[in-house]
């Protein structure tokens, strides 16, 4: 409508021709202006969600960066990230993008997420989610002597985004992750003949592995149980607080684990256990938090929000 009246302006007058060219030059690019102008200027996300951010387990390290972001950034001045649970959170989203509606969660890669629905990360241009992340394996002080087989076996195993990506899709679509984590083995026996090269079988050893219930961590959890019960253990996964993990691995209560994201998710937990833990190195590279809205939002960076009136 507006186009088509400037035009007939133009065309009738032609006393403006600067203004009946950039009206007219390009009506796709006009529009879209007009669109993003409108947004930014009509459409307050921040109002429409209350200025609330969807966030996780409150032990987490996304949490606080989440937290930490509130405070830095003035665009989110007033603003509050509510904690639930990874499967609150993935909920939320889900319904947020049934309805076409905006959402900011406290999110993470590897993430079955972004294969089910089309999301982006905020930038962060003040680096307060820092860069890319590593997954690492960390075990209890001693075990390298006690239990040499299981030391072995969590010291080789490393795998990738897509390999874990894949099983938490599953599950994510109703597969329990046993059967999930089962049927990765299977067609991955060479990856996991890896993990085990070197060791012998054992007849029941105990070994006692730490985790949280997010996605990620079920998933890689529940294959190195499985590996480390295929060779003969007696394998216990014990879903703890995030905190706790770390210092039941640090306190020789837990055998290990393989979900300490480092550098920054998990520093405050590393400065605090990692002199007491025996730090095994990456299992996974290539990780990454963030806030994550589904890619209809008009919004490329943490910047472009508005802070609560
Ligand atoms: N996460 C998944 C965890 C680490 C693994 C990103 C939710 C956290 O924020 O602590």
């Amino acid at each position: 409508m507006f186009n088509a009246q400037w035009k007939k302006l133009g065309l009738v007058f032609a006393v403006a021709p600067m203004m009946f060219l950039a009206a007219c030059g390009d009506d796709e690019e006009a529009s879209t202006d007009e669109g993003t102008a409108g947004d930014s200027g009509e459409v307050n996300y921040g109002e429409e969600m209350d200025y609330k951010i969807t966030g996780i387990e409150p032990g987490a390290g996304v949490v606080a960066a989440s937290e930490a972001a509130t405070e830095e950034y003035e665009s989110l001045e007033g603003w509050e990230v509510v904690t639930s649970s990874s499967g609150a959170m993935a909920t939320e989203l889900g319904a947020a993008i049934d309805n076409e509606e905006p959402i900011i969660v406290s999110g993470w890669s590897p993430h079955w997420k972004f294969q089910k629905y089309d999301l982006k990360y905020l930038e962060d241009p003040k680096g307060v989610f820092g860069d890319e992340e590593t997954i690492n394996t960390m075990v209890r002080q001693g075990l390298e002597e006690e239990n040499p087989e299981a030391y072995t076996i969590l010291d080789q195993f490393n795998w990738e985004s897509a390999d874990i990506e894949s099983i938490m899709l599953e599950v994510s679509n109703g597969t329990a992750v046993e059967d999930a984590a089962a049927a990765w083995i299977e067609e991955n026996s060479d990856r996991v003949a890896e993990w085990t090269d070197g060791t012998e079988a054992v007849d029941g050893t105990e070994i006692e592995l730490a985790y949280v219930e997010w996605d990620t961590e079920v998933a890689s959890t529940t294959v190195v149980g499985q590996v480390l019960e295929a060779q003969g253990f007696d394998v216990k996964l014990t879903p703890l607080d995030n905190a706790v993990m770390w210092s039941a691995v640090a306190g020789g209560e837990a055998d290990g684990m393989v979900a300490a994201w480092l550098p920054g998710t998990h520093a405050t937990q590393f400065e605090e256990y990692g002199e007491d833990v025996v730090n095994l190195g990456e299992n996974l590279v290539g990780a990454k938090i963030g806030f994550v809205v589904p890619s209809y939002m008009d919004i490329d960076s943490i910047e472009d929000l508005m802070p609560a009136e």
